[in-house]
């Protein structure tokens, strides 16, 4: 009988469009100077890492797909198009060619509705992929050798409050890894979303321009250190229960509910974080972290 399956890693893996166009892959139309070295450093860890891990299907929940209704999952084979950041078309113009772990994204959706929540596989394949999905998929894995499973933010925190939102997030991770553990994938998650939120509305005139990134303010700073020290500390539970605020007083992309997800798949981790890396990206924070749940705990905190 094939061993059953599990999470391996669990990571932040935030997408700003700019780490992409600042390492000039071949897939993306735009030229950089380079720029983001920390952040992209932070990202070449993550690689090597992974270069150790053994694992089957990457599992990434993006903010910008947004759905109103349920939570939806990409389940062709294949999608293969070219995706423009909408607000940054001048750095993210990304020819992207994936293939889909359709098996779990239908696991995972059956998991889903067999826990409340309401769920829908988008099969287009000529649908068009988020630049999240995207870009943290790429900077984890640029040779797209491994297949993804990609979820949908649900606007839960939007329409209801952050506290439904979280509950409904909490419960899609459990209902993750359930699937995981039902397919026998070794999975790895990444959850895409940026820390502090607030950005500059202006772009310099070259967007490398180092001179010109800072966070925004020093509050936005300060919040992103105290989940960074929670998150290092193994206080997970803490971090849950500060999260509404955080999101409200930082302008938090954790909002999009991609963090929360993550916590709730890992069972809200009580062991240390590592932080790979933390900077700015046109003022917002992020940081690049991994959590490597032992064998038996992901089922220990929900
Ligand atoms: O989507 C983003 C983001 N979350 C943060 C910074 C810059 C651009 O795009
Ligand atoms: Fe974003």
């Amino acid at each position: 009988m094939a061993p059953p399956g599990r999470i391996v890693a669990g990571f932040l893996a935030p997408h700003p469009p700019h780490l992409v166009y600042a390492e000039n892959p071949p897939q993306n139309e735009a030229v950089a100077q380079g720029g983001w070295e920390v952040l992209r450093a932070g990202y070449a860890q993550v690689r090597q890492r992974l270069a150790q891990v053994d694992y089957d299907t990457l599992v990434v929940h993006s903010p910008h797909w947004k759905t109103v209704t349920g939570h939806h999952l990409l389940a062709a084979p294949h999608f293969r198009s070219l995706s423009v950041d909408p607000i940054f078309p001048n750095l993210f113009r990304y020819h992207y060619d994936l293939s889909v772990d359709v098996e779990l994204a239908r696991a995972i959706a059956a998991e889903g509705q067999d826990a409340g929540l309401v769920t829908q596989l988008m099969e287009n394949p000529d649908f068009r992929v988020d630049y999240g999905t995207i870009t943290s998929c790429h900077l984890v894995n640029p040779e797209w050798d491994k297949p993804i499973v990609a979820i949908s933010s649900n606007r839960a925190n939007f329409y209801f409050s952050n506290e439904v939102g979280q509950a409904e997030m909490l419960a899609l991770g459990v209902a993750t890894r359930r699937a995981i553990e039902r397919t026998g994938r070794r999975a790895v998650l990444l959850a895409s979303n940026s820390l502090s939120h607030r950005h500059f509305t202006v772009e310099p005139e070259l967007p490398e321009d180092m001179s010109a990134e800072h966070p925004y303010n020093n509050n936005q700073y300060q919040w992103d250190m105290r989940v960074l020290e929670l998150m290092r500390a193994g206080q997970c539970r803490q971090l849950l229960e500060i999260m509404p605020d955080f999101i409200e007083q930082a302008v938090s992309e954790c909002k999009d509910g991609s963090l929360t997800w993550l916590l709730g798949a890992l069972g809200v981790p009580d062991y240390p974080a590592t932080v790979h890396a933390y900077g700015t990206v046109i003022g917002t924070g992020n940081a690049v972290v991994q959590w490597d749940p032992p064998a038996a705990a992901t089922g220990a905190g929900t």
